[in-house]
């Protein structure tokens, strides 16, 4: 029963006809959300699809970008009319997505709502997010998301309480009428879990006496946590962090640890005199960007390394029962799973594809090309996480990050990979340029007149092993004669026009493999994609906008 105080509302609106969730929740411009109702539509169709019982606790916090405060409090409010019992909020509305998962497990909520637009810019004109999670901490599966987005085309109402603003920047506990709402510190649950994860003394020693860490926050949401966990716990000194801050536009940074956008961490590590480490993370802490003096580790690289290395953190000393990487990402980790004799799975583009998996102990360590890592401590990627296993190889192995690689390529081959981004401004070029590719793909294997001769052609899709879903249309997958692939998909997480997305990978092996740069080893393989899908006829690029 609600408090008699409490005045609750039903607020009467025209359902909005673009609330379909993408690869990891709703993106939109700042200026979209701020629509009048356009929010609120979104969290009644989230709660009408999760049908939380009466008195179910709901985790809430988000990235800090603008307008993460006021979406807290007219959720907060929303979550009272709709019979949620406790709020856990972190302070000052602030939670990354790894920690918002390991909060919803720790604290056995019925679920999450992460407010995040991750790696997209952040600003009054920049992108805004949300997401939902499940008890289990992982990302909604693709059938509640949809079942989400149906709700939310015929949502003509929500309910809301008339409440006064929750004060969200001191701990502790206060109501909306029956519902409690607890403000958390967001920092110290998940700095507890990596306590058992990792050998901190290890670490603390390591750091004292032999590895340099320089890590940037982005002025984004893992600033706190890398001042608590690396600062406070393991000794490292504050000037070695920076854009600690989160905040609101990010300092006008690009939330997103990558080469391209995150240029200036690849000029630092390739200086004279580079910190041995140097660790980013994006927008709502989940991507990991992994660099060494003179090195820039690929996140396919990365995951393969993870698994070959397990026995030096204590939480994996034991091995995994399996791994998963997302369809386009390197197959670099197949290799090692093989050679350990343990499954490898291959899963559609986005974290919730692997959440069945890590859930029902198929899999200990799975990863994406796109700066994404993670195991199975929480049910999200996981930026710091990453790093902290990073910093555990080097102070284990005692070999530098440059040494770790190296040594994985002359025992396992290298996998050279790139990921090319063509910005396309109409999206229906895009989908025309999709459409032609998907509509003649049986023919296109034996056709020799496109470079690289292709062996076999398909379009990915995907029945997950856990629950038997099937997910079509994920991707189209091209296999060349000399043991290339080549991946075309669209982006799922943009807010304007279209981004195609291609992926090449090539295993070579041998003493030259260190050497050869990723654009020498896939130059071929990059132009038979583009002869291929008829990228400049399509899109009248002649080039990607980014490669990765
Ligand atoms: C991109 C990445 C994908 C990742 C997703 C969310 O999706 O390719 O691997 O899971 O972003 O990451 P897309 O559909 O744009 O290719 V995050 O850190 O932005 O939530
Ligand atoms: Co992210």
């Amino acid at each position: 029963m609600q408090s008699k105080k409490l005045k609750l509302r039903e607020v009467d609106c025209v359902p909005f006809d673009d609330q379909r969730s993408g690869t990891a929740g709703l993106r939109k411009k700042v200026t979209v959300f701020q629509q009048q109702h356009y929010l609120e539509c979104f969290v009644q169709s989230i709660f009408d699809t999760l049908k939380l019982e009466p008195g179910s606790t709901l985790v809430l916090g988000g990235d800090g970008r603008y307008y993460n405060r006021e979406a807290v409090q007219t959720i907060s409010a929303m979550a009272a009319a709709n019979g949620i019992g406790r709020m856990i909020i972190g302070q000052g509305g602030l939670l990354s997505t790894p920690a918002a998962s390991n909060l919803i497990r720790t604290r056995k909520a019925a679920g999450g709502i992460i407010l995040s637009a991750s790696h997209n810019p952040g600003g009054p004109d920049g992108d805004f997010g949300i997401k939902f999670n499940t008890a289990s901490g992982g990302q909604a599966p693709e059938q509640l998301t949809e079942t989400a987005y149906a709700r939310s085309l015929a949502c003509d109402r929500y309910k809301i309480a008339d409440t006064a603003a929750l004060e969200l920047d001191t701990p502790g506990e206060s109501a909306i009428g029956d519902t409690v709402v607890e403000i958390v510190d967001p920092v110290s649950d998940y700095a507890e879990l990596m306590e058992e994860l990792f050998d901190f003394e290890l670490l603390r020693s390591a750091l004292k006496r032999k590895i340099c860490l320089h890590f940037d926050a982005l002025n984004a949401a893992t600033g706190p946590y890398a001042n608590r966990i690396f600062c406070d716990m393991l000794g490292v000194s504050p000037e070695c962090i920076s854009n600690a801050t989160p905040l609101e536009d990010f300092g006008g940074i690009h939330p997103d640890p990558n080469p391209v956008d995150a240029a200036h961490l690849v000029k630092l590590a390739m200086s004279d005199g580079a910190p041995d480490l140097i660790g980013a993370s994006d927008g709502d802490g989940d991507r990991n960007m992994i660099l060494g003096s003179g090195m820039l580790v690929s996140p396919g690289d990365s995951l393969a390394i993870m698994l070959a290395n397990t026995v030096v953190a204590p939480g994996y000393r034991n091995g995994v029962a399996g791994v998963a990487r997302s369809m386009p990402t390197s197959r670099a980790v197949d290799d090692v799973a093989r050679e350990l004799g343990i499954p490898c799975f291959e899963t559609p583009t986005g974290w919730r594809f692997f959440c069945n998996l890590l859930e029902a102990g198929k899999i200990g360590l799975c990863g994406e090309e796109s700066f994404g890592t993670s195991s199975a401590h929480t049910r999200e990627k996981d930026g710091l996480w990453a790093i902290l296993y990073w910093l555990s190889m080097m102070a284990g192995l005692e070999q530098s990050v440059g040494e770790i690689v190296q040594r994985h390529w002359a025992r396992f081959g290298r996998c050279f990979f790139q990921r090319r981004d063509y910005m396309i401004a109409n999206a229906d070029d895009a989908d025309a340029l999709v459409q032609n590719l998907s509509s003649i793909i049986s023919s296109v294997p034996g056709s020799s007149d496109t470079g690289q001769q292709i062996l076999e052609a398909d379009i990915f899709e995907y029945t997950d092993p856990v629950d038997g879903s099937l997910s079509t249309n994920q991707g189209i997958r091209l296999f060349s004669a000399d043991g290339g692939r080549i991946v075309l998909r669209l982006s799922g997480t943009g807010t304007s026009g279209s981004t195609l997305r291609v992926y090449l990978d090539r295993t070579e092996h041998g003493p030259g493999v260190a050497e050869k740069s990723p654009a020498d080893a896939l130059a071929s393989l990059g132009e038979t994609a583009a002869a291929i899908a008829r990228i400049e006829h399509f899109t009248g690029l002649k080039q990607p906008t980014s490669t990765i």
